[in-house]
């Protein structure tokens, strides 16, 4: 039987209210360089995306049945006279990736887009958003803290098969994808059959650029390491596990001991 004490389990809420310095946004130092990262689950069109950006078919694409995709990669280009870095990701699910390769993926992103990231794009085929895509974002605000959605846009994929003028309809009509929409900085659409198209890398860079104003800077290196080190349901497992692993040898150790002398010769007193 397990001693209900205090509610000191409450106490991690307690510690998170915490006024605690938390690493900013750095501030943009000049406008001349651009750092995005791609993620999404596997086959969503994230390496397509990339090429888009760049006009060059530099990432591997395609479709198989296992992930194209299974390192992180950076390439560079110089767009609208400036230098644009994308780092492309192995996808969530579906690959032959361990959870903790995933991880070790996604801090490898952050490095190779030092000093940080301007925006993540967060890729979905227009048309098949599902709960998976709910999952990630909520896995993406646990790898890379919670005010990462401030520097996160939907990028939808399959322009070319979608009605361009019915999407923000379809949108407001689906009230997850308008959530989701919501809680990030808004979307874009990108058609990655046609690499000449180049208003819609043009609009995508405007918005980044919106964006990285509205947060005064990108997402830094310190503020992943940062939400790496803050793992405080980790912290607070282990020291619960403990204090049950104490109160269960004490009350072993009670049990073991033999206390009917004691008891015997404590009952006239009882009955007193
Ligand atoms: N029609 C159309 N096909 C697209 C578009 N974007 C991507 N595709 C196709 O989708 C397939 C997968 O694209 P990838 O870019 O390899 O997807 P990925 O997310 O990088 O996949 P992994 O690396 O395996 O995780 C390819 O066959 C692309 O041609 C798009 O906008 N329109
Ligand atoms: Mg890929």
């Amino acid at each position: 039987m397990r001693i209900d004490v205090l509610n000191i389990f409450s106490l991690p809420e307690f510690f998170l209210s915490l006024p605690v310095q938390t690493p900013v946004a750095a501030p943009q130092q000049n406008n001349d360089n651009i750092n995005i990262v791609l993620l999404g689950k596997t086959g969503v069109g994230k390496s397509s995306s990339g090429n888009t950006i760049l006009r060059e078919n530099r990432f591997t694409c395609g479709r198989s049945l296992s992930a194209f995709t299974s390192i992180s990669s950076v390439e560079r280009s110089l767009i609208d006279r400036r230098s644009v870095s994308v780092i492309d990701t192995p996808g969530f699910f579906c690959t032959n990736l361990s959870h903790e390769e995933l991880s070790r993926e996604f801090a490898r992103s952050v490095f190779l887009s030092a000093p940080g990231v301007h925006a993540f794009l967060f890729v979905v085929p227009f048309g098949r958003f599902t709960k998976q895509e709910e999952d990630i974002l909520k896995k993406v605000k646990g790898v890379f803290g919670k005010d990462v959605l401030k520097h996160v846009i939907i990028l939808f994929t399959y322009g070319d098969e979608c009605i361009r003028e019915r999407i923000q309809t379809e949108i407001d009509g689906n009230e997850v994808v308008r959530k989701v929409v919501q809680s990030c900085q808004g979307y874009h659409v990108f058609n990655n059959k046609d690499l000449n198209d180049r208003q819609q890398v043009t609009d995508l860079l405007q918005t980044i650029d919106r964006m990285t104003e509205r947060n005064q800077g990108y997402y830094t290196n310190e503020m992943y390491e940062w939400a790496q080190k803050t793992t405080w349901e980790k912290f607070w497992k282990i020291l619960k596990d403990f204090f049950y692993a104490v109160i269960d040898f004490f009350q072993n150790l009670a049990n073991s001991f033999d206390n009917s002398h004691w008891r015997q010769r404590m009952t006239p007193y009882m009955r007193l």
